[in-house]
């Protein structure tokens, strides 16, 4: 049966387990994150499809079966594995995406990598998923593509397909045309994202980029532009705008574009806070702190995310504060997602010198300044950490929304705790009442770091209980309606109320 719904994410939407010898499609462990936002749709239609990929030794005849039917608490819907190659996966992931793409994207032109990329193996790949989805789409149906590695699908599904509604969400930022110019496929890009009914961003600035590249290439017409919404346009954040374009005009198509913020699942962060085991957690660390402050950084070990600059923020905080010596701790996580990539190898090195040195420099016997974690931390226990730190501190130097930053404000329903972020992250334009911070500027960094370890009480309340009402308005359901707002009526209703 055809589905209505088809979501290309190059990710599966379980766990496999093997079980005695046979495969097991699980829940994934927690259900945070928007893969369990996005099945939900699937309980609104009468079929949905998923489409990802799969690692396969002979893609022409895979060990797996590529297309299973699931029945879970989503629905029923079909998961699509694309068999791929290791040498695929690389290329058009690990090359062409990570190395190519993901720089220009945060508008690192210095690290973008040119030479390894192998463009006829991401259009192939690309074209494999585009393909996928055109076999499982009904007449008519949505199809929601996710993130810059499937670019070219929307292209390639509307000529395969042109009955479809296509949606495109991007997860990071999208720079304007000096930046995104520097890929030399800028065209060919393009034209495939202008084959979509609706392109999604996190946030107006990236909108406004989006254009700013199409318009730079491309014969496009700008039908609307509308004033962004004061909840997203904090005048703290380097990222805000005034206006946005929600409307372009292309060889005679409108195009929709649309600017919804990823948020959090507010209400399973406060069924895990509201847990007994959550508040023994809570009262362990806070017993192994004694009367030090915890200041917590969470994120993927990427250059993106500031953590050699927040470090370095770190070591003049002691070195210019020798009162706070032995009174703060700091709790750097951050995990690996792609270890075996030499950019975020080197990065890891870095982290791991610059802690030792710091420790090595300031620690005692008692009171190590420092605590790097590599190895991920069950959501759970993230939580507890979330309720017992005094300050959140992320510094990202680009960062499409960052979600941590929501969940900590989720997780603090006592209304205490301060968020220090970076103006440089999408979230920025929605946490008005986050203390903000330059992670380009010393003085901006030391600065906002201080002024949260001396916040008094009441203002601290003042400015959570503000970023807490923002992240339980636009939360994750919030972003998934916005997005499939965007069709108009034709699509999905979309009902949260009746869950
Ligand atoms: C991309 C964009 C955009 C982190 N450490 C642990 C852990 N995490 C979880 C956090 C959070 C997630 O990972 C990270 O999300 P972010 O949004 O902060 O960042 P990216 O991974 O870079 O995500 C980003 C996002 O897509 C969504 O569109 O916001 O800008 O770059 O949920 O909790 N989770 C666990 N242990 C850890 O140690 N369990």
């Amino acid at each position: 049966m055809p589905s209505d719904l088809v979501i290309v994410y190059h990710r599966q939407p379980y766990e496999e387990v093997e079980v005695d010898g046979k495969i097991e499609y699980r829940e994934n462990k927690s259900p945070n994150g928007i893969v369990p936002t996005l099945k939900s749709f699937f309980g609104r239609v009468d079929k949905g499809a998923w489409i990802a990929w799969k690692q396969a030794d002979d893609p022409s005849n895979p060990d797996f079966e590529q297309v299973i039917e699931i029945e879970d608490q989503y629905g029923d819907y079909t998961v699509s594995r694309l068999p791929l190659t290791a040498e695929q996966v690389t290329s058009f992931y690990h090359v062409s995406s990570k190395e190519a793409f993901w720089p220009i994207l945060h508008g690192f032109k210095e690290r973008y990598n040119y030479d390894p990329v192998d463009w006829p193996t991401f259009r192939e790949v690309n074209w494999a998923f585009a393909e996928a989805a055109a076999a499982e789409a009904a007449e008519g149906a949505v199809v929601w593509v996710h993130d810059y590695n499937l670019w070219l699908v929307p292209g390639y599904l509307r000529t395969l397909r042109p009955d479809l509604k296509i949606s495109f969400f991007h997860h990071t930022p999208f720079p304007n045309a000096d930046i995104f110019n520097v890929l030399p496929w800028r065209k060919e890009i393009l034209e495939s994202l202008l084959a979509c009914d609706v392109v999604g961003f996190h946030i107006p600035r990236y909108v406004n980029n989006f254009v700013s590249a199409a318009r730079s290439l491309l014969d496009v017409e700008t039908l609307k532009r509308e004033k962004v919404s004061p909840e997203m346009s904090a005048e703290t954040s380097a990222l805000s705008e005034q206006s946005v374009v929600t409307e372009l005009g292309y060889e005679g198509r409108k195009i929709r574009l649309q600017a919804s913020p990823v948020g959090v699942d507010t209400s399973y962060i406060e069924e895990v806070v509201a847990r007994d085991e959550t508040a023994e957690k809570v009262a362990r660390i806070k017993e192994e702190l004694g009367d030090a402050k915890l200041l917590l950084s969470v994120g993927r070990t990427d250059y993106t995310k500031g953590g050699i600059e927040q470090l370095e923020s770190f070591e003049r905080l002691l070195e210019t504060r020798p009162d706070l010596r032995g009174k703060v701790r700091l709790m750097h996580v951050s995990v690996a997602a792609n270890a075996n990539m030499t950019a975020y190898a080197e990065i890891q090195e870095q982290l791991e010198s610059l802690a030792g040195k710091i420790n090595g420099r300031y620690g005692t016997f008692e009171w190590q300044p420092i605590a790097l974690i590599s190895r991920p931390i069950p959501f759970e226990t993230l939580v507890a950490y979330y309720r017992a730190a005094d300050v959140a501190w992320l510094t990202p130097l680009a960062d499409g929304m960052n979600l941590v930053c929501k969940e900590f404000c989720a997780a603090r329903d006592d209304d205490d705790g301060v968020l220090v972020l970076s103006e440089f992250a999408g979230a920025a334009v929605e946490l008005a009442a986050a203390v903000p911070t330059n992670p380009f500027s010393h003085k901006s960094m030391d600065g906002a770091i201080q002024f949260a370890l001396d916040l008094p009480v009441e203002e601290r309340r003042g400015r959570m209980k503000a970023n807490r009402a923002m992240v339980a308005k636009q939360d994750i359901r919030f972003w998934a309606e916005d997005q499939m707002r965007a069709f108009g009526d034709t699509v999905i209703a979309v009902d949260f109320a009746a869950e």
